[in-house]
């Protein structure tokens, strides 16, 4: 019997060290080749080397020892391109015949650059991969007669030269994909491949498809939601580009959500040209709980350069409408691009504050292959593909602009931030819902969740966020206005506690637990108060109902001791 390959797909990390967990996720697009992998009866695992800081080939040259791999398939973006090639090298030495394989945007963009710059990468497929990949490796468990150049979608070298197989042609049916779901467990999927939209920094529309969108169906999509949850996953991360582009599809997705009752959040990205009431009514209610938009900058001639020419009033209504129905709205900036001046990023600043985004990113306008503005560079005699070969992971636009240099680039990031974090309390201290009595509950949700940013989260420890205290109370308590909410019982609560006001606490907290008695963060708060107020037999009771959590072991401890007459501690924090 021929032995079946044995594979394994990789995701390296980024050059630059990154914060948060999205750092290390691995990429959707090794979940979809996986699946399908598996499904064919190839051992497959993933590898993802992104998810943590130890040496990357170090890491990797333990794994390929104990896994023996046949064939290596990276997924490899330009920012993590170097350690990928790293890697490969690193396979090659150890296992001189596995076959290594680099897919995704980068190699997609700078197949030249990839196979030049490391000789040991032996194929590249590029963009949509599954079935290109499917097929190299059943060719590759051919004994014999393998040819390679009847494969749609290959690029490899012959020779000195490079050889393009014909194109893979774009995959018409997503739903005949293997469900990436039925194999692994993951918190980012997407609905749709491609985008509509023409923008001038992205490389969407030419990886996935100039203006061609596919779909999976909206029953698929609910089916994949539904085995996740099952496997415990309970927010997500949709990342198609533009989520809300097909209407109907979106509010049949959310209705099966809903009809599941799927206890979940999630978040979505699209444009403020496809947003409407009866869209975000049905988000809404089926866990949507924030809404991105790239807005990139508040002048119309910059949004124009850019490719996204969308008429400002469309972008005030988008921003206004998100929030009216309970959806935190985010707001994607750019700057530094062709034509900002301090006039421009002005107007940013002043749509900034006409849109009131309850959470915004200001993203330097880096450029990739595969872009409008990186070829037009090209075509310009600016740079060539060697650029690759520096030790960078991007591209900042200024660095091709005469009229742009670092120091004016970094100002206009920092007075963008600095608008954003000093009035990002203002923003939030006058919202305006949508008065539909049965989104009550989840406006208090809304609110609460958001208090909470500025009690305990993001903005809370952000010392350019103004009025922390009084901003989460004011939203505390309009969420209790709309619906009785836990979290903006235990928020006030613990606003009280943190005041040292541990009656006051004591009083939200008994509300809260009228109705949710078995709410674990409501007993252990009302726990540590009646502690703090020496009530120890009493708060005994509210952690022994959690007696199997470690975090109520010490508080279980102290009350026996002060209830026993030992030793006595002053104050008790959560
Ligand atoms: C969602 C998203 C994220 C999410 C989650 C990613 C995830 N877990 O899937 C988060 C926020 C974490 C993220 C992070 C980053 N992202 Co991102 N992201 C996206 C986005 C919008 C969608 C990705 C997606 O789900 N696609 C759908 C799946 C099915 O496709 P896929 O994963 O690309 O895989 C397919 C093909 O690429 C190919 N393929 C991929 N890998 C492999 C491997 C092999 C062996 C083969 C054969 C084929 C193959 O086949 C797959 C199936 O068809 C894309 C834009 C886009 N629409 O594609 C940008 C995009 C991929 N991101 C990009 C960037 C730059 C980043 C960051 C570097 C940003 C930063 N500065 O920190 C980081 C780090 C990424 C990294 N690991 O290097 C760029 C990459 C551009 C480039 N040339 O390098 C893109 C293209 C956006 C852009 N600017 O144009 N991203
Ligand atoms: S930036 Fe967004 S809207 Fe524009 S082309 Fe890319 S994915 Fe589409």
């Amino acid at each position: 019997m021929v032995k079946q390959k044995k594979i394994l797909l990789v995701n390296s990390p980024c050059l630059d060290a990154r914060q948060g967990e999205d750092a290390g996720m691995v990429p959707l697009g090794l979940y979809y080749i996986g699946s399908l992998l598996i499904e064919n009866g190839y051992t497959t695992k993933i590898i993802n080397l992104a998810d943590n800081r130890e040496n990357p080939v170090a890491r990797f040259q333990k794994i390929l020892k104990h896994e023996h791999p046949d064939i290596i398939g990276f997924s490899v973006t330009n920012p993590n391109r170097l350690n990928a090639m790293d890697c490969a090298r690193a396979a090659r030495k150890i296992f001189p015949d596995a076959t290594i394989v680099f897919g995704g945007p980068a190699p997609t963009f700078l197949s030249e650059y990839f196979l030049r710059a490391c000789p040991d990468i032996d194929f590249i497929i590029p963009g949509e991969g599954e079935i290109t990949f499917l097929e190299l490796v059943t060719e590759l468990g051919k004994k014999q007669h393998k040819t390679f150049e009847q494969i749609k979608g290959l690029i490899f070298k012959k020779g000195d030269d490079l050889f393009k197989t014909s194109p893979r042609p774009y995959i018409k049916n997503l739903d005949g994909l293997v469900h990436p779901s039925k194999y692994f467990a993951y918190q980012f999927l997407a609905m749709s491949r491609g985008c509509p939209g023409k923008c001038s920094f992205c490389g969407s529309p030419k990886f996935w498809g100039n203006s061609i969108v596919r779909f999976h169906s909206a029953k698929w999509f609910a089916d994949e939601v539904q085995t996740l949850v099952k496997k415990g996953i309970t927010h997500f991360y949709i990342s198609d580009d533009t989520f809300t582009m097909d209407k109907e599809r979106v509010i049949e997705f959310c209705e099966l959500l809903m009809k599941e009752k799927l206890d979940i959040t999630w978040n979505a990205i699209s444009r403020t040209d496809f947003i409407d009431e009866d869209i975000l009514l049905a988000m809404r209610k089926a866990g949507c709980i924030q809404l991105s938009f790239g807005v990139e900058s508040g002048s119309q001639k910059i949004r124009k350069i850019l490719g996204k020419p969308i008429q400002q009033e469309k972008i005030i209504e988008a921003f206004a409408l998100t929030v009216s129905y309970g959806i935190l709205p985010r707001a994607y900036f750019i700057y530094g691009s062709p034509g900002e001046t301090d006039q421009t990023i002005q107007e940013s600043i002043d749509l900034l504050n006409t849109i009131k985004p309850l959470s915004a990113i200001f993203y330097l306008l880096v450029i990739f292959p595969g872009t409008y503005l990186y070829q037009s560079a090209v075509n310009k005699g600016l740079l060539t593909d060697d650029l690759w070969h520096q030790k960078i992971e991007d591209l900042p636009f200024f660095e091709m602009d005469t009229n742009l240099d670092f120091t004016k680039v970094k100002a206009f990031g920092d007075r963008l931030r600095s608008e954003f974090y000093n009035k990002v309390d203002t923003f939030a201290q006058n919202i305006n819902l949508v008065d539909i009595k049965e989104l009550y509950p989840f406006h208090a949700e809304f609110l609460s969740r958001l208090a909470m940013t500025f009690s305990h989260g993001e903005y809370a420890f952000d010392t350019r966020v103004k009025h922390q205290d009084k901003t989460s109370k004011m939203l505390y308590d309009r969420a209790l206005s709309y619906a009785p909410d836990k979290r903006a019982f235990l928020g006030l609560a613990m606003l009280m506690q943190k005041k040292r006001l541990f009656n006051n606490a004591i009083l939200f907290l008994e509300k809260g637990l009228a109705h949710w008695p078995g709410n674990k963060d409501l007993n252990i708060c009302m726990g540590v108060c009646l502690m703090n107020t020496g009530q120890f037999k009493t708060a005994l009771q509210f952690f022994q109902k959690f007696k199997n959590f470690s975090e109520t072991n010490q508080y279980i401890n102290i009350c026996h001791q002060q209830i026993t007459g030992q030793k006595h501690e002053r104050e008790h924090k959560l």
